[in-house]
């Protein structure tokens, strides 16, 4: 472990230097904030002392960098992981009582940068954390958004969207680098002249902005490691401020040029899957892609010269899902424009740089734009797309069996469209899916042209998570508790959780387990009574379902359930049913209705059995408003039931199951992405397992014998009764009644199979819950998920990465 501070009394010296320099005043008269924006700047300075010597050991040694593509980074709150990660937490909690600090209060002033919408994002931070910690040379690539992701605020059951300002207070783990800052063109038309008889091209008349770097700290566990995450904000050339129309009072147009260029980094599209299309988009992905690769290309001159040849061999490129597909075309821009390679010698050193992860099977979230806005806004990428195109059509094997729709298939340019999922496989030389049934899903059917052309290049990669963040530091009491039994090994090799296993008889151990996780939930309870203003019982079990609002996910199959639940105890108070809260999170996109429709359902459904005594001995109903990183922390530790309740075949992966199960939960799930692996790992018998499976949600669809009015007329009681309550008046004091979903479901035919799995999920549910009595068993079974999480840790993920991707 290399420790940033010797001692204590070390640490006090150079924090309260930093608190007096920084704020102006003398400790006793700074503010908390004064405090933590010292403590930050702290540790980053530290950070960045080891950065330097990182960089030193990696270019003495000659190291393969891997760059990490990614549009979206949720990196969540830095300084307690990495005070964590640089061995310091206890020293410097310690040290800040002791002047009359408290280490807990101040790291509430640190913002959460939302730069990202759910788990493709946090993947993306999770990777980062495990590339440190294996000593990897990994670096991020994304944007620097001005707003994060949007706040949401719940309004009479209703998700409102408002402005999430995280930078008001400025970042002090980041630094801003003017001396890196690419121009970016956007625009203009190409222009080819001959050079020594080579047609050599450029673009003219482009619109230009500024791609300015700030890079954060990336500290990996142990402290010796500290690689960077680099985001991109986009900026005017120059300051073009408009003295004239300023002077005649139009301050408007004074700025105009200004706030043009910013809007590129002003939001994040708040979409993790569907719904783009947007100019804006395509500005953000070609930002950060050619401003990120002009300084890879930079790094890899001042170490290796314009030996182009060497850069497989020394870079790896990995492109996180399709947003960053214009790698590939804007690499061979540069190697063939800038550099006058030939064509094939480019096309070779690009497709061995190149790596993509596919994140999604959702047909809307495979990204396609029109030709026409893409050659209009990039014509010389364009360009070279439309050359990459006209190769792979010109080289296409012809002689095989149904070669036209194969090639219709796997077509970059089609229908006016650019695909850039197939542009992703094509520049690749290494494509893989999330979880295991996902890489089979896109080998057999998504991208199943393209597997039988080119199966070498497909390869799984199933998720992890960052063991440490959402283990070791989300959940203190039960990492002390691990720690005792087993050592604190598993910080450094999570595989070492396994040890926990021993103690799956020992019932003191198991009680202590109960304790944990009870003082976890008396801490949740307390941030929901702060929080929403509702009070919720420690002793209930803590149901949990947190992650974006989709159909596919099917919140509303839990909410039918919690429905069902309270209709049956209501015409029945013997009916038993074991005290539970049943806790959902997340947030919806601002445009996707009908998972707004969702969460109104879920507040109002809420709003009616939280108020209802005749119920609220044995239930209540809780949504956490604003979902983020910093509350996900609160959250995954007082779980105790993980829904992961999916459409067969649908979720890529999820990680949440992942960071659910390391804490103890059981997981309530379908055998859809990485559940699956979840049951192989910790045995179906402590988990509980409902619902189709995806072969099952294939034949039951091609059979087209699911009809959702015979599943209503069938189950009166049940099921039709909560149907109807859609649009009765039930739920709907609070905001209306719930129509359009009614339809969403009735009109298309229970698309995502709700009504289907309706009855085999309920069961299940109180099968599951109805074993909560057996406290010592329950207890077990949450250590054996445990002890069985630890290939889940991202650690793993990234050797795999390593090892078979980058070869770094
Ligand atoms: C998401 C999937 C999840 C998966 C994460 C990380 C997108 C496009 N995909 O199942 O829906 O866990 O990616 O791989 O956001």
């Amino acid at each position: 472990m290399n420790a940033i501070f010797e001692s204590k009394e070390e640490f006090k010296e150079l924090y309260l230097s930093s608190v007096t320099s920084l704020s102006g005043k003398p400790f006793e008269n700074t503010s908390d904030i004064d405090r933590f924006q010292a403590l930050v700047k702290l540790v980053a300075s530290k950070a960045r002392a080891v950065q330097t010597d990182t960089e030193k050991r990696v270019h003495d040694a000659g190291q393969k960098r891997v760059y990490y593509f990614s549009i979206e980074f949720l990196i969540g709150r830095l300084l307690d992981n990495y005070l964590l990660n640089f061995g310091v937490r206890d020293l410097v909690a310690e040290a800040l009582e002791e002047l009359g600090s408290n280490l807990e209060t101040l790291e509430e002033y640190e913002s959460d940068p939302a730069l990202g919408n759910g788990g493709l994002g946090r993947l993306a931070a999770c990777f980062l954390d495990s590339m440190a910690h294996e000593g990897i040379a990994g670096y991020g690539n994304g944007m620097r958004y001005r707003y994060g992701l949007f706040k949401q605020e719940i309004e009479n059951g209703a998700q409102h969207e408002t402005t999430d300002d995280w930078l008001v207070h400025g970042y002090p783990w980041e630094v801003r680098r003017q001396d890196k800052a690419v121009r970016i063109g956007f625009g203009g038309h190409v222009v080819g002249v001959e050079e020594n008889g080579r047609m050599v091209y450029h673009t003219e008349g482009t619109d230009d902005v500024l791609a300015v770097p700030y890079d954060i700290p990336v500290v990996g566990f142990g402290g010796n490691t500290v690689n960077k995450l680099r985001v991109w904000s986009a900026e005017p050339v120059e300051e073009e401020f408009d003295l004239d129309a300023f002077n005649a009072g139009d301050y408007a147009k004074a700025q105009a040029h200004r706030a043009e260029a910013e809007a590129i980094s002003a939001i994040l599209y708040p979409n993790d899957a569907g719904e783009h299309g947007r100019l804006l988009r395509l500005k953000q992905e070609y930002l950060f892609v050619a401003a990120g690769l002009s300084s890879v290309l930079d790094t890899f001159r001042s170490e290796h010269g314009n030996d182009w040849r060497l850069l497989p061999e020394y870079v790896a490129i990995h492109t996180n899902d399709t947003h960053p597909a214009m790698c590939g075309p804007e690499l061979m821009r540069v190697l063939i424009d800038e550099e006058h390679l030939e064509w094939d010698e480019a096309w070779d050193i690009t497709t061995k740089t190149i790596s993509y992860t596919n994140h999604t099977i959702l047909p809307e979230a495979l990204e396609k734009w029109p030709i026409s806005t893409f050659s209009k806004l990039l014509p010389r990428v364009y360009q070279i797309i439309d050359e990459i195109s006209r190769r792979y059509n010109a080289a296409f094997d012809r002689t095989q069996d149904g070669w036209q729709e194969r090639l219709r298939q796997t077509a970059i340019l089609w229908d006016g469209e650019v695909r850039m999922a197939n542009l992703s496989v094509i520049c690749s030389h290494s494509v893989n899916g999330v979880a295991k049934l996902h890489t089979d899903i896109l080998e057999r059917e998504t991208l199943k042209d393209f597997y039988a052309l080119t199966p070498q290049k497909f390869n799984n990669k199933t998720n992890g998570i960052s063991h440490r963040r959402f283990l070791a530091e989300a959940n203190p009491t039960y990492a002390r508790l691990i720690t005792e039994a087993i050592g604190e090994g598993w910080l450094d090799d999570a595989s070492e959780l396994a040890k926990l296993e021993a103690f799956e008889g020992d019932a003191s151990f198991l009680e202590r387990v109960g304790e944990a996780k009870r003082a976890n939930k008396v801490r949740l309870a307390a941030y929901v009574q702060r929080e929403c203003g509702l009070t919720i019982d420690p002793n209930s079990i803590f149901d949990v379902q947190v992650k974006r609002f989709h159909a596919y996910k099917r919140q509303l199959l839990n909410i039918f359930k919690v429905m069902d639940i309270y209709n049956r105890r209501l015409a029945d108070p013997n009916f038993r049913v074991a005290p539970t809260t049943f806790i959902f999170s997340g947030k919806a996109a601002s445009s996707y209705t009908f998972a707004k429709e969702t969460i109104r359902l879920i507040n109002s459904v809420a709003d009616v059995i939280n108020n209802d005594p005749r119920v609220n001995e044995v239930m209540k109903v809780c949504f956490i408003p604003n979902f983020r990183v910093s509350n996900a922390q609160l959250i995954y530790p007082a779980a105790e039931i993980s829904e992961q309740i999916s459409t067969a075949g649908m979720e890529a992966s999820g990680t949440s199951n992942m960071k659910l199960m390391m804490n103890g939960a059981i997981t309530l799930g379908t055998m859809d992405g990485a559940n699956i692996e979840i049951v192989n790992l910790a045995g179906a018998e402590n988990e509980k397992i409902f619902g189709l499976t995806a072969p099952e949600v294939d034949e039951l669809r091609a059979s087209g014998m699911h009809f959702a009015w015979d599943m209503y007329n069938n189950d009166p009681a049940r099921l039709g009764r909560v149907i109807d309550e859609l649009t009765d008046d039930t739920f709907s004091a609070l905001s209306g009644d719930f129509e359009s979903i009614f339809n969403e479901l009735m009109n298309g035919n229970d698309h995502d199979l709700v009504m289907k799995d309706f009855a085999s999920y309920v069961a299940a549910w109180e099968e599951l819950t109805q074993s909560y009595s057996d406290h010592m068993d329950w207890n077990r079974r949450a250590l054996h998920n445990t002890a069985s999480s630890g290939w889940f840790s991202s650690d793993r993920t990234i050797r795999e990465y390593r090892d078979e991707i980058w070869g770094a």
